[in-house]
Parts: structure tokens; C-alpha cells; sequence
């Protein structure tokens, strides 16, 4: 059987195309992975030939396409339950937390733009951006200290919720945002995660540069 496919952006920029890679990664499941290099010539008409959101990512598997990095997390997660914590409440807790990852943060994305090979930028969070990082920060330590007891991630295992904020670690990594207490330790777990390791190893490699994303003193 052909394996499922996942359309993705640059590694070294598209953090919702890293959302559902890491989580494939994590529950061991084989799959091609499909490339598209984003705003350049002829971009939107490559991705609109695999997306009808005209957006990455896009998971497609055998008859089935899901496009929004979180519908593809929960349709990997009908057959993996193992991406959702197995307690309820801590399940719940998982998706919120998710939710406002999705809907939220646009201040922080936008003054911190993922750049995954970029490892000793600096810019000055201002405005809504600095209480976007205070929050994040706040989910961490409550997610690691109500229900991470059993292992490095936010739940313990790895989950959704990794998949969902890994991808800020690196941003906060990038620009020196510090962490303390239990967030310090979360971003450690993330960074040195091997399929992290190797998401930023795949941005290494790539040539493409996106100049209104390469932001910060360095
Ligand atoms: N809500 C979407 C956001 C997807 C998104 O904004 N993708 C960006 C790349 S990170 C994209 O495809 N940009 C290409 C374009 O807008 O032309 C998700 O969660 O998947």
C-alpha cells in the first residue's frame, strides 16, 4: 500500500508544517514527505494542487485529505490515542491548550518568526508579544507540573500538545527568550529530541531564503 503523504513548507519557516511531521515522527508512522518551498514563483499554485485551504499542511492518506495542522493531528490521533494524554481531565487540558495555540499567539508569531537554523537572534518583544511569551511560559510550567509527572513532555509522554508547541521552543530558542523552572527544562527535552534534531538538520540543509521572516540582531 502507498504511504500516506505530507505536504509541508520550508522546514526552515513553516512551524504548522512541523506541528504534524513531529507527531508522525513520534508515533512511528512511515510517510512521503512532499516539499514546497513557500512565497515564491509559483508557490500557491503547487500548494493549491494538494490544498483547498491553499495552505500546508496537508496529510493525505490513501482516499483521505486533511489540511490544518490540528485536524491532522486528531485524524492521526483516531487510530494513535496515544496523542491525546489518556486521563480525561488531563485530555481536556491537552486540547485547550492546543485550541489557543491554533487561535492565539499572533502578536508573538509575528514579532518571532520561526527561523529553525537560526539559533542566536535577539529582538525586543514588545506589546501584545510579551504577554503572549508570559502565557505560553505559564502553560508550560502548569502543564509539566499537573501532569507531566511521568516523563519529559507537557503530559509525560509526547503528545498533541508537543507537536503544537515545539515549534515555539525553537522561536524562544532563536531569539533568547528565557525560560525558568519547568518550562527550562521542557525547552531542553524539545531541543535535544532526536526528531526535532532532525527537522533542523532538513532547515540546515535548505537554501531558500525568506527575507521577511529573517528577523533579529545577531
Ligand atoms: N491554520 C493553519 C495555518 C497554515 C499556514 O498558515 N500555513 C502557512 C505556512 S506555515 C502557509 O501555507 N502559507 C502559504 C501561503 O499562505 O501562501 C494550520 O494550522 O495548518
Amino acid at each position: 500500500m502507498a504511504k500516506p503523504v505530507l505536504v509541508i513548507g520550508n522546514k526552515n519557516y513553516s512551524s504548522w508544517s512541523m506541528r504534524p511531521w513531529l507527531a508522525l515522527r513520534h508515533l512511528g508512522i512511515g510517510f512521503d514527505e512532499v516539499r514546497i518551498p513557500l512565497y515564491g514563483e509559483g508557490s500557491s499554485e503547487e500548494i493549491r494542487k494538494y490544498s483547498p485551504s491553499g495552505k500546508v499542511p496537508v496529510y493525505i492518506d490513501g482516499g483521505v485529505r486533511v489540511w490544518d495542522s490540528i485536524a491532522i493531528l486528531e485524524f492521526l490521533a483516531e487510530k494513535h490515542p496515544s496523542l491525546w494524554p489518556a486521563d480525561a481531565g488531563a485530555r481536556a487540558h491537552a486540547r485547550s491548550v492546543c485550541a489557543e495555540m491554533h487561535s492565539g499567539f499572533a502578536a508573538l508569531r509575528s514579532t518571532l518568526p520561526m527561523n529553525a537554523r537560526a539559533g542566536d537572534r535577539w529582538v525586543e518583544l514588545g506589546g501584545d508579544a510579551v504577554g503572549d511569551a508570559e502565557r505560553v511560559l505559564e502553560i508550560w510550567e502548569t502543564c509539566r507540573g499537573e501532569h507531566g509527572k511521568a516523563g519529559p513532555w507537557l503530559f509525560g509522554s509526547f503528545t498533541a500538545a508537543d507537536a503544537m508547541y515545539a515549534p515555539v521552543v525553537l522561536r524562544f530558542h532563536t531569539y533568547g527568550i528565557e525560560a525558568g523552572g519547568l518550562s527550562k527544562g521542557y525547552m531542553e527535552t524539545v531541543l535535544s529530541d532526536e526528531h526535532v534534531l532532525e527537522w533542523i538538520s532538513g532547515a540546515e540543509q535548505e537554501e531558500e531564503v525568506i527575507e521577511k521572516f529573517e528577523k533579529g540582531i545577531y
